[in-house]
């Protein structure tokens, strides 16, 4: 609980409102919610950035191209569009793979079809032809993706002919992506396109017998620093089969039959619920959610897998994995915690890490006085939504007027008699939290933050660090206050699992331990601010 010791928040919601016209500080202020994890509060999430705030979110086709598909190395993601859609796109994720030698891995390249004025006016489809040609002829892909930039939706070019002719002249798989950067309003719309055009593409197009015991799909893990070899090696030795993963260390091959796993976890829901929920209702596949970042969500996700397959000896082995490791974590974390516990943090970040880093934090005794998204849906701050556990009668599946994983207003309604029916007809149940029940009383939570709101926040709470990207970074830096980049985890990582937890708390000593950051001098305290501009005639 934040009230005592702690600037009241409401202090700082209402001067952040003030600055703003009427009708913005109307709809900002849906946004900023004073935590209560006791109480169901709404937060407005998934709406419009008001045009001229500096935002920190993304477009669609980040969403598509650089998120859920990026990661994949062995199909070429060709991007429809001028060439700085896909230069700013390359590599900078940090998302690692390992191919076997011999193996196709594309991700170190950048393709793209360089749209230039001439193509705007008369059409890119040729070009675009001639790329998916080129492309196959130097690098002969199994499958090719293109991606569309705003221009290719502006002047009407149909990817999707294109790519059903490429597809019948070359015969191999191809298909586009209506990923235009301007649709939707940040790059979630991007992640919903992606998972139906792979899911429909791909998923299923492809039989594998069995290659163990336990088959799993991992979703929503993009291997950022190598935070997927992390879990994978975990797999490994407990006995679980990774099938594959949506989409860090990925191939589309693996996607082709990943409908053959016997269950689908989901660690960032925001991306990837949608191929889960598909794959559960088109083949039955069971998912649940988990969380490998911080030692505690690690050692809870992997007794959860355990659990539901029931498996005792799956079960001993877990329980020797987490003892093993947690020795070692816990003398890091011993050693750490007396030089950084009390300290305030904030993170900002994308739809799911903004959370789960929360985790971490905690073990570390460090607070989280104020957090948000940039992009994710109700469901993923206040979600108390039931989602079933799966160990359920397989003829009585049909749970889907009882089952709650959509950000509209139903998981409102009344949770204990879901409850109570889920219970009757034999199927246990868990609650799948999101941010806010999970964060203190008074802290602040604030949907897609701008600059000006950063700023305040900054000089309102003067965390010890500041979590979030590459934009916010340096501002934040002048400020005197370290930021740490949770998405490409700045040079460092794997921050997953328990070795993960290791690197971040080692990293969190390096920069929470030291008064370097209070002699940063911010060159606006001294430099006269330039208030005019210059015309030129
Ligand atoms: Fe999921 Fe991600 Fe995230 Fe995300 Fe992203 Fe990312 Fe992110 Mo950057 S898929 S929502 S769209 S966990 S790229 S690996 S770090 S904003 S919090
Ligand atoms: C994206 C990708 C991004 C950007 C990170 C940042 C990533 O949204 O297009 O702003 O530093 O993780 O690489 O989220």
């Amino acid at each position: 609980d934040y009230t005592n010791g702690l600037p009241d928040p409401a202090e700082l919601k209402e001067e952040l409102l003030k600055k703003y016209p009427r009708k913005v500080a109307k709809k900002r202020a849906k946004s900023m919610v004073t935590n209560n994890p006791a109480e169901s509060k709404e937060i407005l999430a998934n709406v419009r950035t008001v045009p001229g705030i500096i935002t920190q979110r993304g477009c669609t086709y980040a969403g598509c191209k650089g998120v859920v598909l990026g990661p994949t190395r062995d199909i070429i993601n060709l991007v429809h569009g001028p060439i700085g859609c896909s230069f700013y796109a390359w590599l900078t994720r940090r998302n690692q793979t390992r191919a076997m030698e011999g193996d196709p891995n594309f991700i170190t390249y950048a393709f793209s079809t360089d749209m230039q004025d001439e193509n705007i006016v008369f059409g890119g489809e040729k070009k675009l032809k001639e790329a998916i040609r080129e492309a196959f002829e130097n690098f002969h892909p199994t499958s090719i993706g293109i991606f569309s930039t705003c221009p290719v939706g502006l002047i009407g070019d149909d990817v999707h002919s294109v790519a059903r002719d490429m597809k019948a002249e070359l015969g191999i798989n191809i298909f586009g992506f209506s990923c235009e950067g301007y649709r939707g309003v940040s790059q979630s719309a991007g992640h919903h396109i992606a998972n139906n055009g792979i899911f429909k593409h791909v998923v299923g197009n492809e039989d594998r017998e069995r290659t163990g015991k336990y088959q799993v799909n991992l979703l929503g893990e993009y291997n950022i620093g190598g935070d997927a070899f992390e879990i994978e090696a975990l797999f490994e030795e407990i006995g679980v089969t990774l099938i594959s993963t949506y989409s860090g260390n990925s191939t589309v091959e693996s996607f082709a039959y990943s409908h053959t796993a016997d269950l689908n976890m989901v660690m960032c829901h925001r991306s990837i619920n949608y191929i889960a929920e598909m794959m559960e209702e088109k083949y039955g596949i069971p998912w649940f959610k988990v969380n490998f970042i911080g030692a505690e969500s690690t050692a809870k996700s992997l007794r959860k897998m355990a659990e539901y397959f029931g498996d005792s000896e799956m079960i001993a082995k877990v329980e020797e994995v987490i003892a093993r490791e947690m020795l070692k974590v816990k003398a890091v974390a011993e050693a750490v915690k007396p030089k950084v516990e009390g300290k305030l943090a904030m993170m900002f970040v994308g739809g799911s890490r903004a959370h789960h880093y929360q985790d971490l934090f905690r073990e570390l005794g460090v607070k989280t006085v104020s957090a948000g998204y940039e992009f994710a849906h109700r469901d993923d701050y206040e979600g108390r939504e039931v989602i079933p556990s799966i160990k359920i009668d397989a003829d009585t599946r049909n749970i889907e007027d009882l089952v709650v994983t959509k950000d509209d207003t139903r998981y409102r309604e009344d949770l204990a008699e879901k409850k109570a029916k889920l219970e009757e007809s034999g199927y246990e149940f868990k609650d799948y939290k999101g941010m806010m029940p999970d964060m203190q009383k008074n802290a602040l939570v604030i949907d897609d933050v701008n600059h000006w709101e950063t700023e305040k926040l900054i000089e309102f709470y003067k965390p010890d660090i500041f979590c979030a990207g590459i934009k916010e970074k340096y501002v934040v830096q002048k400020y005197g206050v370290p930021l740490k980049q949770l998405h490409s985890y700045d040079y460092g990582g794997p921050y997953a699992a328990f070795g993960g937890a290791i690197n971040f708390y080692k990293e969190m000593e390096r920069m929470l331990a030291t008064d370097v950051w209070k002699l940063v001098d911010a060159p606006w305290k001294h430099e006269p601010e330039i208030v005019g501009c210059v015309t030129v005639d």
